[in-house]
């Protein structure tokens, strides 16, 4: 089950052959895929050839496969993760039943929500980021940034692949929709909020690779422990793609940094916009906006979807199966925050109810990781600065905190404080246009602009001065 068929229009691992009704209605959505591509994937990359690499087979060794590829002729398909032999769902009401092969019909209407909401974010990552090869640093990311927006194309025809495969008709009609919505459209946006803000510079982008594709992550998890066999395949396989756009993110933003501070060092001072750098305090105004909207996109910190979802079997925890308890949490508690009387309080309430709050909790301890790495090159270069997430209650437009005012360290202040401090703690006009001046496109093999220092190694055994994009 788990080789490749290229042979097929779609390349596929379901046996899409089997079942006619099925490839045609795909093969159908296929064109407008392609066309969307077109008209909102990368901007002028229609006649790159690209050093991509290419799912040829889904087992844990080897599946990738890497090449150079003609931008429009990537051959995005479906491929699920091998099923697992006599796997149960392991979580909720019906923990210990055989996981479904098939919708359980009385939980259609929310499995088509979860799988709705996950893959619009796919193609709208593609579209917010679809002028940024205009500006790269050099082809190295050039083509990681392509390397990431086919892959997002991919994870859509996965979830499309689900829709039209267990929702009939309405999931055809989703499926159309996925390429209707866009990033930014007033009028038929995208869903959740982070996903409508444009990717404006390479800064962003890493920092959306670092802080949004680990949101990725987390849903992506959550989801592959669905008692819905063919969800939590699909997510499975998807998150071996996610590990590499989290890597993008983190040594891109690691890279800036280090740039940096290495000017920094050198000419004893912070201002190292003079020198071409981003300055280490601007570097922390974006990690402020970028981590706090992607904590928007956990929801509510009290939630009675999530606990539904939960009890239901449909969505679990991060690591739903390693973790130690009963696994239906009916007569569980979990700590939430809370203002009380202008005050930051923490207050227990169902661990059902908190699935959303636990799962934030595990993203903000895994986005630290990368930021101690960071503050460790800074300090190898012997500067004097930290750069420090923010407080999980600065800047949030979702549950608790939406409608209040806190500085970066947890402080409520006033509406009017808030407005004053805003530009001190999170990108203004002129830092984004500061930050935009230094964005010039290199594409010289093995040169990077003068803001970012060149990446430890090339991709996949070769050089950093290959030729990674060939640009026609
Ligand atoms: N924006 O009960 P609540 C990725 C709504 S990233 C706008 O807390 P729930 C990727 C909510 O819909 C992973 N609206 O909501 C990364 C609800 O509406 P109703 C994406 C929001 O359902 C980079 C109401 O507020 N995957 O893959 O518990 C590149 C009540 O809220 C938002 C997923 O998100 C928001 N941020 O939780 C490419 C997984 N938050 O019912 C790709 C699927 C909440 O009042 N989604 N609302 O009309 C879910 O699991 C859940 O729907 C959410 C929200 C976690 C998003
Ligand atoms: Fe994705
Ligand atoms: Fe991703």
């Amino acid at each position: 089950m788990t080789s490749i068929d290229y042979s097929q229009k779609i390349p596929n691992n379901v046996n899409l052959a089997d079942d006619r009704r099925l490839q045609r209605a795909l093969e159908k959505w296929q064109p407008a895929f392609l066309d969307w591509w077109k008209d909102l994937g990368p901007e002028g990359s229609h006649n790159h050839e690209v050093f991509l690499r290419t799912a040829v087979d889904v087992s844990p060794k080897g599946w990738a496969h890497f090449d150079m590829v003609k931008m429009p002729d990537y051959r995005w398909g479906i491929f699920l993760a091998d099923q697992e032999e006599d796997r149960k769902v392991n979580f909720g009401i019906h923990k210990g039943e055989a996981a479904w092969q098939d919708v359980p019909g009385e939980y259609r209407g929310e499995l088509r929500r979860l799988i709705v909401t996950q893959g619009d974010t796919e193609p709208a990552s593609v579209e917010q980021q679809r002028l940024l090869s205009l500006s790269c640093p050099s082809l190295y990311d050039m083509r990681g940034l392509f390397q990431v927006n086919v892959e997002e194309g991919r994870h859509l025809w996965a979830m499309v692949y689900l829709l039209h495969a267990y929702f009939g008709r309405d999931g055809r009609e989703e499926a159309e929709e996925m390429l209707m919505r866009h990033a930014g459209d007033a009028d038929k946006p995208r869903i959740l909020e982070a996903f409508n803000v444009e990717t404006e510079d390479w800064l962003s982008f890493f920092m959306f690779t670092y802080f949004q594709d680990r949101d990725g992550k987390f849903q992506l998890s959550a989801l592959a422990e669905s008692g819905f066999d063919p969800l939590s395949r699909t997510c499975r396989f998807m998150l071996t793609e996610e590990a590499h756009h989290m890597f993008i993110g983190e040594t891109g933003v690691g890279r800036a940094v280090k740039r940096s501070a290495e000017l920094a060092a050198k000419h004893d001072t912070l201002d190292v916009d003079k020198y071409g750098a981003i300055p280490l305090p601007l570097i922390q105004k974006w990690m402020n906006f970028h981590f706090s909207i992607c904590l928007d996109l956990f929801g509510q910190e009290k939630s009675t979807n999530a606990a539904n979802f939960y009890s239901m079997g449909l969505k679990g925890r991060f690591n739903e199966t390693k973790i130690k308890d009963d696994h239906v949490l009916e007569n569980d508690l979990f700590p939430v925050p809370e203002f009380e009387n202008g005050k930051l309080v923490m207050k227990e309430i169902s661990a059902l109810t908190a699935i959303n709050e636990r799962l934030r909790n595990d993203y903000r301890d895994d986005c630290q990781r990368g930021v101690d790495r960071w503050n460790k090159t800074i300090r190898d270069m012997g500067v004097d600065f930290e750069l420090t997430l923010p407080h999980t209650a600065f800047h949030r437009n979702i549950g608790t905190f939406r409608d209040t005012y806190v500085t970066p360290d947890g402080q409520p202040i006033s509406k009017e404080e808030f407005e004053a401090k805003k530009g001190d703690w999170l990108p203004t006009e002129e830092d984004r246009a500061l930050v935009k001046s230094m964005m010039v496109r290199v594409t010289e093999p093995g040169k990077m602009a003068n803001w970012i220092a060149p990446p430890a190694k090339g991709i996949h055994g070769k050089d950093v001065e290959c030729e990674y994009v060939k640009l026609h």
